[in-house]
């Protein structure tokens, strides 16, 4: 089996809300293993790599913004699925299109205010992950995987 691997961030609203233990208990309780985190104030140059495809957006100023307010928690999750079944346990960007159950479904409200990110496949994760955390990640063999994967 592969285990794949997600970048998650819990975004500065997120922190200054007081939501980072429950993010993470959304992915611990799934399952997914935490093998990458820290937290940091992310400086420009960092943001404007990770959203580099979205520069021309009319709402990037107000991103950059948002995201410079004040420091973020930067995780990598690891785990069968984790990329797409991470983004569910996020919901969609916009708040309020997210169902009940999820992060923003449950927690917020505007897209600009949406709590975290989420890397959307495989191949961006591995980018985002190898960006975030230059120094590399844990390496760990749970010894509960057997009661998690047949
Ligand atoms: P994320 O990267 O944060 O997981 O979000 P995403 O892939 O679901 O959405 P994306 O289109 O990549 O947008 C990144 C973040 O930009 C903010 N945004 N604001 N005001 C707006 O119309 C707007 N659209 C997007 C959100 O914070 C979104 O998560």
């Amino acid at each position: 089996m592969t285990l794949e691997r997600t970048y998650i961030m819990v975004k500065p609203d997120g922190v200054e809300r007081g939501l980072v233990g429950e993010i993470i208990k959304r992915f611990e309780n799934k399952g997914f293993q935490l093998v990458g985190l820290k937290f940091l104030s992310p400086t420009r140059t960092i943001l404007e790599k990770h959203y580099a495809d979205l520069s021309s957006k009319p709402f990037f100023p107000g991103l950059m913004t948002y995201m410079t307010s004040g420091p973020v928690v930067a995780m990598v999750w690891s785990g069968k699925g984790v990329v797409k079944a991470g983004r569910v346990l996020l919901g969609e960007t916009n708040p309020l299109a997210s169902l009940p159950g999820t992060i923003r479904g449950d927690f917020c409200i505007d897209v600009g205010r949406n709590l975290c990110h989420g890397s959307d496949s495989v191949e961006n994760a591995e980018k985002e992950i190898a960006l975030w955390f230059t120094e590399g990640v844990v390496s760990h063999n749970r010894v509960v995987e057997r009661l998690i994967y047949e």
